[in-house]
């Protein structure tokens, strides 16, 4: 395999120590971290499992003044020119998943690198990310057979242009925490026809790429300052989190 850092010989360690005080509130030493740009507005990408209600976070958001929000474009997924690729995606993942990926990258390239259309915009609000997509869903599939080799080194290398390339940097990942179980049954719930054949094992493999990606201290992985709130409550007791945080959260931004 092809790892994850600069060079192509340190393997994947899937070993790294968890962090053990992650419930609720990140230590202060990651949140402390978060430095404000000043050429550009601060950036948040919101990141958890299927089911984990980063749209409804989102949306909760899209309300303040000086915050654009910028919801994952699935509809773009699911009609590229009359082609369902969440569709196709679930119905044979072996298949699809490169093309998947491919199609998923440029869109979240376009959204990431979208100027505001506002002046007055202070924060960005991304539902999920490029880095997302390299460190969560790609590895995840890579680890679980879904992709093949050649296949992963094509989207590694692309994912380290654009970031060689291009400003992709992220501010903060707010991490929405959340058990597989409960985000398997509010898929069910929510019943979107392309999840119909969701799986708790596929929840739980993406839960655990979700806890290698942001809960170890792994460098390779992510050197963004990671929020965690407990995604299992109820949305507002999410955004009330969220709030307690506000300040340091919003790169001082906040517009109070
Ligand atoms: O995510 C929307 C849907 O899109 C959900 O079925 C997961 C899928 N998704 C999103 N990004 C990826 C990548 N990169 N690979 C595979 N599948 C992906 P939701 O969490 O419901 O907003
Ligand atoms: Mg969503």
């Amino acid at each position: 395999g092809i790892a994850l850092g600069e060079t192509k010989d340190v393997p994947i360690d899937a070993t790294s120590p968890k962090k053990t005080n992650f419930v609720g509130i990140t230590p202060q030493k990651q949140l402390t971290n978060v430095t404000t740009p000043t050429d550009r507005p601060f950036r948040v990408s919101v990141e958890g499992n299927i089911g984990a209600g980063k749209s409804s976070f989102i949306q909760y958001f899209s309300t303040f003044q000086n915050i654009e929000t910028y919801p994952e474009p699935i509809d773009w997924w699911r009609n590229l020119d009359g082609h369902n690729l969440l569709d196709l995606l679930y119905k044979d993942i072996n298949k699809w998943h490169t093309t998947f990926q491919t199609y998923v990258q440029l869109t979240r390239l376009k959204v990431q690198t979208s100027k505001p259309t506002q002046a007055t915009t202070t924060v960005q609000m991304f539902e999920r990310s490029l880095q997302n997509n390299r460190y969560c869903f790609v590895e995840q599939a890579y680890n679980n057979g879904y992709l093949h080799d050649a296949d992963y080194a094509i989207l590694d290398k692309w994912y380290r242009w654009i970031r060689d390339t291009v400003d992709i940097n992220l501010d903060l990942i707010v991490y929405l925490r959340s058990s597989p179980e409960i985000v398997y049954e509010r898929i069910m719930r929510r019943a979107r026809p392309e999840e119909k054949s969701m799986s708790l094992d596929y929840l739980k493999q993406l839960h655990e790429s979700h806890e290698r990606w942001l809960m170890t201290d792994d460098e390779r992985f992510n050197t963004i300052p990671v929020l965690v709130l407990d995604a299992n409550t109820a949305l507002e007791d999410i955004v009330e989190q969220y709030k307690l945080n506000e300040n340091r959260i919003m790169g001082n931004k906040s517009g109070k």
